[in-house]
Formats: structure tokens, sequence, C-alpha cells
């Protein structure tokens, strides 16, 4: 039988029967086990779970396979790092993730900062609205598929959505990433938890540690992670182009224009720099 590891608990794990939907509690056989089944995994499975099937990607903290959608929470408070926002991105392309930008606290929300984040975002990632408190939450449900995750900042309200979603106390409120990172929240394990078609992983949170991939990126690459920079690029006079100075740079040329958003275009060469700090 094929089913999908949902919960891992020690040496035991949750499985979930891809075709009656029923879930197991099974141990896996020792040559298995060696190799690591994570929550997400798609396995093979009889009395013990015998074969994991290949991953699409594995992210190691939280521990989890297969995240097919990365929801990337801001809020008008705390205040938008949008450089976390634009590394998130290139972390979910580089990973095979799908990016979607959610900007919760919509009722705390004016317009001209949902008008800011769309003009910024809209040629990028798709861009909903949402509130957690006022339960404005339908494009959101609409948008779960495959395995899905939150991340950003603290406090955006990650965890507020989860429970909103399933009107149910699965996340913790109010609770400090700090401590998670510290390992005071160490037994706190990734579950999967089914939602329509899809599932939403409860991570308490996404390690900020994991955005050190960003940094190994060759800087030549770092815009191949751009989409809204494409049209632009094949315009670029050098091949090697950073897009940093204007020699015939089509990059800059669409910041120009007005075709690209200049915060984006800003934030890029900050995370050029410092991918270019990181090799020294
Ligand atoms: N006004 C408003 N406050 C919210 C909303 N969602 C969450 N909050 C509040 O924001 C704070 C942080 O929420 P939490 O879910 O712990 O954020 P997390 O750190 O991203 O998981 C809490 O005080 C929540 O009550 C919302 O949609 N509107
Ligand atoms: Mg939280
Ligand atoms: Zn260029």
């Amino acid at each position: 039988m094929t089913g999908r590891v949902v919960k891992k608990n020690a040496n035991l794990f949750s499985v979930e029967d891809l075709a009656t939907n029923k879930v197991y509690q099974l141990s896996a056989s020792g040559k298995t086990q060696k190799l690591g089944i994570f929550v997400g995994d798609i396995v093979e499975f009889g009395e013990t779970i015998s074969k994991v099937f290949e991953r699409k990607n594995l992210l190691i903290r939280p521990p989890l396979a297969n995240l097919d959608k990365m929801f990337i929470v801001i809020a008008p408070s705390p205040k938008p790092d949008l450089i976390l926002v634009d590394k998130l991105i290139v972390y979910c392309y580089v990973k095979g993730i799908s990016p979607i930008i959610v900007i919760n606290k919509i009722d705390n929300a004016d317009d001209l900062f949902v008008e800011n984040i769309k003009n910024i975002y809209n040629k990028v990632v798709k861009v909903l609205i949402a509130s957690a408190k006022e339960n404005i939450l339908s494009s959101l449900k609409q948008n779960i598929e495959g395995i899905c995750a939150f991340a950003g900042q603290s406090a955006v309200g990650k965890s507020s959505l989860i429970n909103a979603i399933f009107n149910e106390d699965i996340a913790k409120v109010g609770e400090l990433s700090k401590k998670i990172e510290r390992g005071k929240q160490t037994t706190r394990m990734v579950e999967l938890y089914k939602f329509g078609k899809g599932y939403i992983a409860d991570t308490a949170g996404f390690s900020m540690l994991s955005l050190n991939i960003v940094l190994d990126i060759n800087q030549r690459e770092l815009s191949s992670y751009y989409p809204d920079f494409l049209s632009g690029r094949a315009k670029c006079k050098y091949r090697s182009c950073l897009h940093e100075n204007d020699n015939d740079c089509g990059v800059i040329e669409n910041v120009k224009k007005g075709k690209i958003s200049n915060e984006r275009y800003q934030n890029y060469l900050k995370i050029l720099n410092e991918i270019k700090n990181n090799k020294k």
C-alpha cells in the first residue's frame, strides 16, 4: 500500500493510506529507518514502512518533505521585512515550492498598504488578503493544495491563520519563535493536517537559518529566481550581467521604465551584496 507520513513521534509514524485515507500507526523496517523518514514522505507500507519514494524536496528546519506551497505571511504590523520576503521567494524557487504572499490582519490594513504590496509583488507571485481575526479566509482556503506551510516574521499571524482555518486551537498563538530557536520547543513536531485537497503543515515556525541556502547561490544565478526580471535580463548586453551598473543592462532599463518595482530591485542589490560578502 502507498501512504503519506502525516506525523512522526520518535520511531512511530502516522501514515495515511492514499487510497482509503485511513491512518495507520507504523514503525519502519530497520533499513528504511536508517535512510530517514520525514513527515510529508510518500511511503510503501504493509505491516511496517518498507520504502520511501523519491522526494521533490526536503527541508531540514522544520524537518518536512515534499512541500508544495509556502504562504509567506506579512501584515501591516509588525512592519514587513521585504528582504526577508524576497529571500523566502528565492528559497521557494530553489526548493521547487510555489510561493504565495498572504497579507494578514487586513482588518488593520489601510488600502494604501495593500496597494503598495500588490504593486511590488503582483508580477512575481499571487498576493492574497486574509484576516485570522475576522475570518476572512476564503481565498487562502481556495489556494490550499498539496502540502502547504506558513512562513514569515514572528507575530504576523501564522499560527492564528492555521487555527482560524481549522476553527480549532492547533497552533499556539503569541508563541515566540526565538524560544524554538533556543531549543525550548524541540519536542514539538511537525504535523500535517488535512484540509480539502491538501494538507497544512503546522511547523511551529520556519527557521530563518534555512535561508542560508539563499546566500550560497551563485551571484550570477540570483536574478534567475526573479520572474519579474526575466524580460529585462534578456536585453542585458553581457550574459554575466549582475544588473548592478547601468551598462546596457535591461533590468535597470526596466526599473527606470517602472516595469520592475524599484523596491524589489533595491532589495535584490542588498541580497546580491550579502551573497558576495558570504563568499569572501
Ligand atoms: N488584528 C489582527 N490581529 C491578528 C490577526 N491574526 C493574528 N493576530 C494577532 O497577532 C499576534 C501574533 O499572532 P500569531 O498567530 O502568534 O503570529 P505568528 O508568530 O506569526 O504565529 C496575536 O496577538 C494575534 O492575536 C488578524 O487577522 N488581525
Ligand atoms: Mg506562531
Ligand atoms: Zn543586467
